[in-house]
């Protein structure tokens, strides 16, 4: 709960999920008891090493708008439980990126970092993801960079950043909060930022609009709940889908809303939605995401290959005799929705735990 104060019926739902998926554990018995003398007298209680791994993996398994699910089993799982102060925080994030970007081969990671207790809450990033670009408004109304993360840049800027280049693609600094301290501000070192400048394969001129993005998606403002623990600074990643940054992240009206220029420089009659330019655009702008990441070197997955994907795992689990939980409308991709197997069927829908969840943030 927010008081950081553990329900040990949640903590005993974790942990026969725990001894009932892994055989090889022993009994429960005793590790109950010990659980329940550790609620009782500090309010908490701490995971084993093997309970955290499993519990973070279990996670991902329950995160019913994840398309890329196949894999929760490969999860790397860096536990740094022991690191409460931000600066810390902040180099192990920086840590984090290098080992999960290896050098373009993408490899899912999770960083857990110390749990809430009760009078002692854990460490938190104020930032949505470990990478983000700037977003500036400019007084005429247009906005330079990612129109997402305006809030985010004016209170970097508030703390005193003083990185503000003013390009399309500044990367922010960590917000990280720990302690009763203000937050601290931490530079990303841009040697730990892997990003493709994005290029078509038969349209020089794309090189020209001068986009790029970032390897690696790495959530930082979602809490990992494991057993009645709360890890609020639990950043992980896997790898992008194509369809993130081409159909939503560039192309969206309220993200850098490219489509239009893409149109132009294609030749298309805009003049009526009817011609569907904006389609016909967002094509385009897709099939340069794939095949920049992939010249590149970079770990990225188009939608048709992660649909079939996640129906091998739904069927997997289905064979686990476990339920799937899965949100349809995050499930399916934003584009050619019905080409994808994903589309043509419904889902059940419901929270599970261990589970990553958004809590609302604390303004100062
Ligand atoms: C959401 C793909 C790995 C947890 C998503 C979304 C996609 C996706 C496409 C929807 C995002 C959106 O529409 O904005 C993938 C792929 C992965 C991967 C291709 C490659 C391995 C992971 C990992 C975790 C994870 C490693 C956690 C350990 C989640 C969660 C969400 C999500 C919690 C929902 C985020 C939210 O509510 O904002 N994923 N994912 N995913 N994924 Fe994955
Ligand atoms: N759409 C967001 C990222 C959300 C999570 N996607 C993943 N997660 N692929 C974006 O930055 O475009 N992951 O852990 O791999």
């Amino acid at each position: 709960g927010g008081t950081g104060a553990v329900d040990p019926g949640e903590a005993e739902r974790f942990l026969r999920l725990f001894y009932g998926e892994n055989p090889g554990a022993g009994a429960i018995g005793p590790r109950l008891r010990e659980v329940r003398g550790q609620i009782a007298r500090y309010g908490t209680y701490s995971h084993t090493a093997a309970e955290l791994e499993y519990g973070a993996r279990v996670a991902w398994r329950n995160s019913s708008r994840c398309i890329g699910r196949l894999y929760w089993r490969s999860l790397r799982v860096r536990d740094h439980r022991f690191v409460h102060d931000a600066e810390r925080v902040a180099a192990e994030c920086v840590n984090h990126l290098r080992e999960a970007t290896g050098a373009g081969r993408v490899r899912p990671t999770i960083t857990v970092f110390a749990q809430d207790r009760p009078g002692r809450p854990g460490p938190r990033i104020r930032n949505e993801q470990l990478i983000r670009y700037a977003g500036y408004a400019l007084p005429d109304g247009t906005v330079i960079g990612d129109a997402r993360n305006i809030g985010l840049t004016a209170e970097a800027l508030r703390l005193g950043w003083t990185g503000a280049r003013g390009t399309h693609f500044d990367v922010l600094p960590l917000v990280i909060e720990a302690g009763e301290r203000p937050p601290l501000l931490a530079v990303v070192p841009p040697d730990a930022v892997l990003e493709v400048p994005l290029t078509h394969p038969a349209h020089d001129w794309f090189a020209d609009l001068g986009l790029r993005w970032h390897a690696v998606p790495a959530i930082s403002g979602m809490c990992l709940e494991i057993g009645g623990i709360c890890y609020p600074c639990a950043p992980f990643n896997g790898w992008y889908m194509g369809t993130e940054i081409g159909a939503r992240n560039l192309a969206d009206r309220d993200r850098y809303d490219r489509l239009g220029e893409v149109a132009a420089h294609l030749g298309l009659d805009t003049s009526s939605d009817r011609t569907l330019w904006k389609d016909q655009a967002l094509v385009e702008l897709n099939i340069a995401v794939l095949h920049s990441f992939t010249a590149a070197g970079v770990t990225i997955s188009d939608h048709h290959t992660e649909s079939r994907r996640f129906l091998a795992h739904l069927e997997k689990e289905e064979r686990s005799g476990r339920l799937c939980p899965a949100d349809w409308s995050w499930i399916v991709p934003p584009l050619s929705a019905s080409t994808t197997p994903v589309f043509h069927r419904y889902y059940e829908d419901v929270s599970l735990s261990p589970a990553f969840v958004h809590h609302p943030l604390k303004t100062r």
